[in-house]
């Protein structure tokens, strides 16, 4: 199909006009304020929307559980949730960073993360116990579930992630996102959120970045054990119901922690 000659756009481009150029095919430079442009841009404008709905509904989800997990136990799993909407210019720089063939569908199928949220849980076994909840909703389907806290990044990075679909409610029916959710501890959080900031370092003396990588290497190894204190001295707490209390003693005797 021959395309419409391209005429140049009488402002500079926001992130999302680049976005919907990629999308249809365009010529960074050259724009195509062509019918596919038009109609990739009105499609993402609307897809954003989506998204956002989507971060809304399962923030909802989550703050439910919540609630019946506080009205049951008399203590709240989730400490914080965040969310955020993949800006236009981030989603621009992911889909040439990860060679996404251009479309609006390749988009969706391709990108995991535009709809995002962060719950921070106080416990090791809150994460697992939200996720059974999840996984327990009829109409969530898990796409994707990686365990970093059970098996760490080699950095020491710990998470657990999950991408779902969600369905979102709208006057014309039901639609299905993708959003991902990453489930921590308070330790797991403060541990990403520094070595998150090294990430960004580009211009480090490199002895530097290999000295601050293994002292970061070493606080992932105390805060995985601190988690496990921390939740073992919550069931001294809870009481001993349904432990085995020679098996946290035992625990305790192994756990060799210099802090
Ligand atoms: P940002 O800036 O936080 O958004 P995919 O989701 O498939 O495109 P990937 O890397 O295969 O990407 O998925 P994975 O392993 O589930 O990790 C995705 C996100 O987890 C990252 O998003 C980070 O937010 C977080 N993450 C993963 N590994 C690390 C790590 O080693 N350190 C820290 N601090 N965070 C990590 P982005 O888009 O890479 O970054």
């Amino acid at each position: 199909m021959v395309k419409p000659a391209y005429v140049k756009l009488s402002h500079d481009p926001t992130p999302l006009e680049m976005l919907a150029d990629w999308a249809a095919g365009g010529t960074p430079g050259n724009w195509a304020p062509n019918k596919e442009y038009k109609a990739a841009l009105t499609r993402l404008t609307d897809l954003m929307n989506l998204y956002k709905c989507a971060i809304m509904e399962t923030e909802t989800r989550l703050k439910v559980l919540n609630a019946r997990f506080s009205l049951e136990k008399e203590r709240n799993p989730i400490s914080s949730i965040s969310s955020r909407l993949k800006t236009p210019e981030s989603i621009y720089e992911k889909v040439h960073r990860a060679n996404i063939k251009p479309g609006i569908d390749e988009l969706i199928e391709n990108m995991h993360d535009i709809a995002g949220l962060r719950v921070i849980c106080s416990f090791v076994e809150d994460v697992y116990q939200l996720v059974d909840c999840l996984e327990r909703q009829d109409d969530i389907k898990i796409l994707r579930r990686r365990d970093y806290i059970a098996n760490p990044k080699p950095n020491g990075y710990r998470s657990l992630h999950l991408i779902v679909m969600i369905p979102v409610f709208l006057p014309e029916g039901a639609v299905d996102m993708k959003v991902e959710i990453q489930l921590r501890t308070i330790a797991m959080e403060s541990w990403a959120s520094l070595e998150h900031k090294l990430r960004y370092k580009k211009d480090m003396d490199p002895e530097l970045l290999q000295s601050i990588s293994k002292e970061l290497s070493q606080c992932a190894q105390l805060s995985s054990r601190l988690d496990t204190r921390m939740q073992t001295i919550r069931y001294m707490i809870d009481g001993f119901d349904a432990l085995d209390e020679a098996a946290i003693m035992k625990q305790y005797e192994s756990e060799d922690i210099e802090l």
